[in-house]
């Protein structure tokens, strides 16, 4: 069998559904595998950045439990694949990435040359330190066992990237039928590098811990999210009236219930930061404890608090922060295994769940009464707009994704997605164009002009795809984020952010591509662009004008503590 068609049977075997990519010649042959083998959906996106994007969508839409490819042509669209690579590397999203190469008596080899084949490139060299596994084949022999074991690796422990560069006639190579049957047959190894079940004695070290905490807290992150038992583990922290609050990518997929205290970090809600300075337990599950959760005064963090740190990667214990308890441990066996029970936390103060409830209720108050259109009002009306259906939120980066973090609530069958670790403007287009595919949900994108107009091109796919796909663009004609940082430690100067800084009317460049699109400037007309969003299962545009608003109220100063969040609580 052709080696190229017997890639096409393998993915088939292991439900990789879509493959995206931009063709080039060193991709035909498997390109025309995929698409004579009739079982995977190739999309074809106008930039290998965007395709890297859409295969991670697919994968965040299923939690995790399923794979998609993107391919690249070699040079100009293996690079172009890195930076999706890398949002899939920090977020631990699995994805199987393929880049075609040159023919193998084309590499350059030891050679001191810098090329021999055109468009040669060592992307392998360039992706291995944000891939969990990045291989070259060389040899036909040598095709289905790695990928065999690049599958294997993406889908196993904490999840990830994984890549393989395929020469273009090591793809024509015939695999005897037989070693194509066997590695079909073959089951994936998902096992490898999965930590130990959690042991009896970090059990009861935890028990100990939460029996004793007047003022307990736990702290869900990215890790925690799509752990299958998250749901009725939270259900259990609700029934006895047990706080927890979450990292932005926690925050993903937890409902705005009763006792949840909202995000965490630089750009956290006040409750939630007040919460963690001011609690003497914290059970952090599956969340790093970055700077943008911590502050980067580590030793301030949680200041009263004694912590427990769990998380899957052990490289991630004892890292910036000390925590009082570290375990390594898959946060899905934690769920399993360390159930609330009556007596789990018998010395907890009503009290301090009643504090946060009265916090968290005084500080839902509009920070931006001064603005025309204020991002609290723009959030709480979407929250309202889409009450009781399923959704998913797609933000890109930027002040409008921290508002959104910041201001929407999750019902049951609704989830957010971020570029969480890497934070790349241009993200989320693409991705949701990933979840859109991949999903019977409504998609909706929150996006600024900044970071559309990053990977603006696909919507073009989003209109040959016909999604039930919405874009939110809030236009503020700058680069806030950094027009804000520029305007508190530069004087206000805003090079490129403002000054030498431009962007098109989203609302025409939207019906270009033949979508519809609705421009609003007001609370009036957004709220009925948000009803006929609503209401409307094709795609479409909303361009919110909002001239002026680059600001994120509240947010941390650099070196700020978490508590002491800028503008300062009257
Ligand atoms: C690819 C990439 N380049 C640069 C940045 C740095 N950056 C972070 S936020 C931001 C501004 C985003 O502007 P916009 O999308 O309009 O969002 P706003 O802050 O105005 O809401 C920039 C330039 C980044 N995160 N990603
Ligand atoms: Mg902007």
């Amino acid at each position: 069998m052709k080696a190229s068609a017997a890639i096409a049977k393998i993915l088939e075997q292991h439900q990789v559904q879509y493959c995206f990519e931009l063709v080039g010649g060193m991709i035909t042959h498997l390109l025309d595998s995929l698409a004579e083998n009739g079982r995977c959906t190739i999309i074809s996106m106008h930039h290998e950045q965007a395709a890297a994007f859409a295969a991670e969508g697919v994968a965040r839409q299923a939690s995790g439990t399923s794979i998609a490819l993107a391919m690249g042509t070699s040079g100009p669209g293996a690079t172009n694949l890195l930076t999706g690579i890398g949002s899939c590397w920090f977020d631990s999203i699995p994805c199987l990435f393929i880049t075609g190469q040159v023919n193998v008596n084309e590499l350059k080899g030891d050679r001191a040359i810098r090329q021999q084949g055109f468009q040669e490139l060592d992307i392998v060299s360039m992706s291995r330190s944000i891939t969990k596994y990045s291989g070259q084949v060389t040899e036909a022999g040598q095709l289905l066992p790695e990928l065999h074991r690049a599958l294997s690796l993406a889908q196993s422990g904490r999840k990830g990237p994984v890549l393989l560069d395929i020469p273009n006639d090591i793809q024509r190579m015939d695999i005897p039928d037989e070693v194509v049957e066997k590695w079909l047959a073959q089951p994936l190894d998902t096992d490898l590098n999965t930590p130990p079940s959690l042991s009896n004695k970090d059990a009861a070290s935890v028990a100990a811990l939460c029996r004793d905490a007047k003022r307990p807290l736990i702290c869900l992150g990215g890790g925690a999210r799509w752990a299958a038992s998250m749901n009725s583990w939270v259900d259990s922290l609700e029934k006895h009236g047990i706080p927890y609050v979450s990292t932005l990518m926690g925050q993903e997929r937890i409902c705005g219930n009763k006792h949840y205290f909202n995000m965490i970090g630089s750009y956290g809600n006040r409750e939630a930061n007040w919460a963690v300075q001011n609690c003497d337990l914290l059970l952090v599950l599956g969340a790093r404890l970055d700077v943008r959760q911590t502050g980067s005064e580590t030793a301030d963090f949680a200041r009263h608090a004694k912590i427990i740190q769990v998380d899957i990667d052990p490289a991630q214990l004892d890292n910036r922060v000390k925590a009082d308890l570290e375990i390594c441990a898959d946060i899905e066996d934690f769920f399993k295994q360390f159930k609330i029970a009556d007596e789990t936390f018998s010395s907890a103060d009503a009290s301090w769940t009643g504090e946060l409830m009265m916090r968290r209720e005084r500080y839902d108050v509009d920070e931006y009464p001064d603005w025309c259109i204020s991002p609290h009002q723009i959030f709480k009306r979407l929250n309202e707009t889409m009450r009781g259906q399923a959704v998913n939120y797609v933000c890109d980066v930027g002040n409008h994704q921290m508002w959104a973090a910041q201001g929407i609530r999750l019902g049951a069958d609704q989830a957010m997605h971020y570029s969480g670790g890497m934070g790349a403007m241009g993200f989320a287009l693409p991705a949701a164009i990933g979840i859109g595919l991949s999903s019977a949900k409504k998609t909706i994108v929150i996006t600024g002009d900044g970071s559309l107009q990053v990977n603006s091109q696909e919507l073009d796919t989003l209109n040959r795809l016909g999604l039930n796909l919405t874009v939110i663009v809030m236009n503020n004609f700058s680069l806030g984020m950094v027009k804000n940082f520029q305007d508190m430690y530069f004087d206000g100067r805003n090079q490129s952010t403002r000054k030498g800084y431009s962007c098109p009317s989203f609302a025409k460049l939207a019906e270009a591509y033949g979508l519809q699109a609705i421009r609003v400037s007001d609370m009036g007309s957004l709220r009925s662009a948000f009803e006929n969003m609503a209401g409307n299962i094709s795609p479409l545009l909303i361009e919110i004008m909002m001239e002026g608003a680059t600001e994120c109220r509240p947010r941390l100063a650099f070196g700020g503590k978490l508590d002491e969040q800028y503008p300062k609580w009257p």
